[in-house]
C-alpha cells in the first residue's frame, strides 16, 4: 500500500496531523527594552527543556530587502516614509513560508519584533516632522532619539488596549533573570495553548 511517495509518505501525514504546532512568540518594546537579551535567553532556555525553537528578528537585515532597510537605517540612503513602511512589511512577508513551514513541523519561533514596530513606528514617524530638524543625533540609527522611542512607546501603549489581541505585558526594567523567568513562564503557557490551535492570522 502507499502512495506514490510509498508507505513513508503515509506515514509522516499521520505524524504531522497528530503532531503539536510550535507557538509564535513576538517580543516587541522600544529600543534597549532588552529584547534582543530576553530572545536569546527565551531560546536557549526552551531548547535546553526540550522544546523545539528558533530565533528569528525583523528587520531580516540578510535578504535584498533586507539590506535596503539596513542602509536605510543606518541614514545610509533615504527612502520614502510610505515605501520604507512597505519594504518593512515585505521583508516579514518574504519569511512567512518559512515560518508556517516550521510552525507545522512543531518549532516555536521567537521573534525579536515584529509587525507591531511596523505600526509603532510608522505611526509615530507621522508625529515627529517638527522635531526631527531641531535634532542632530549623528552616528546613530534612525529612531534612535528618546523623543521618538517615548512616541513609539505611546503607540504601542494604544495597541496593548486592543483586548482582541493576546499580548502580556513584561516589566522590563527588572534584572535579565527576573524579566527572563517572567518571559519564559508565559511562553510555556503559550506553547501549550498553542499545540492544538490551528494558525491563525494577526489581524484576521
Ligand atoms: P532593530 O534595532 O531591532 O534591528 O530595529 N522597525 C522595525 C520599523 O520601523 N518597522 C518595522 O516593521 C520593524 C520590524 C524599529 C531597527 C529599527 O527598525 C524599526 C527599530
Ligand atoms: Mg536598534
Amino acid at each position: 500500500m502507499g502512495g506514490p511517495d510509498g508507505p513513508g509518505q503515509w506515514w509522516r501525514e499521520g505524524a504531522a496531523m497528530a503532531g503539536r504546532r510550535g507557538a509564535l512568540i513576538v517580543l516587541e518594546g522600544v529600543d534597549r527594552a532588552g529584547k534582543s537579551t530576553q530572545s536569546r535567553k527565551l531560546v536557549d532556555a526552551l531548547c535546553a527543556e526540550g522544546h523545539r525553537a528558533e530565533l528569528l528578528r525583523f528587520p531580516e537585515r540578510s535578504t535584498e530587502i533586507g539590506k535596503l532597510l539596513s542602509s536605510y537605517l543606518e541614514k545610509k540612503s533615504e527612502v520614502e516614509d510610505h515605501s520604507v513602511h512597505l519594504l518593512f512589511s515585505a521583508n516579514r512577508w518574504e519569511h512567512v513560508p518559512l515560518m508556517k513551514e516550521k510552525l507545522s513541523q512543531g518549532i516555536t519561533l521567537v521573534v525579536d519584533r515584529y509587525a507591531f514596530s511596523g505600526v509603532a513606528f510608522t505611526s509615530a514617524k507621522e508625529l515627529q516632522l517638527a522635531e526631527a530638524a531641531a535634532r542632530g543625533e549623528f552616528g546613530r540609527e534612525r529612531y534612535e532619539s528618546g523623543p521618538f522611542q517615548q512616541r513609539a512607546l505611546q503607540r504601542f501603549q494604544q495597541l496593548l488596549a486592543d483586548p482582541s489581541l493576546p499580548w502580556k505585558t513584561v516589566n522590563a526594567s527588572r534584572s535579565i533573570e527576573d524579566v527572563h523567568r517572567e518571559i519564559r513562564a508565559l511562553s510555556e503557557d503559550a506553547i501549550r495553548a498553542a499545540a492544538h490551535r490551528p494558525l491563525g492570522q494577526l489581524w484576521a
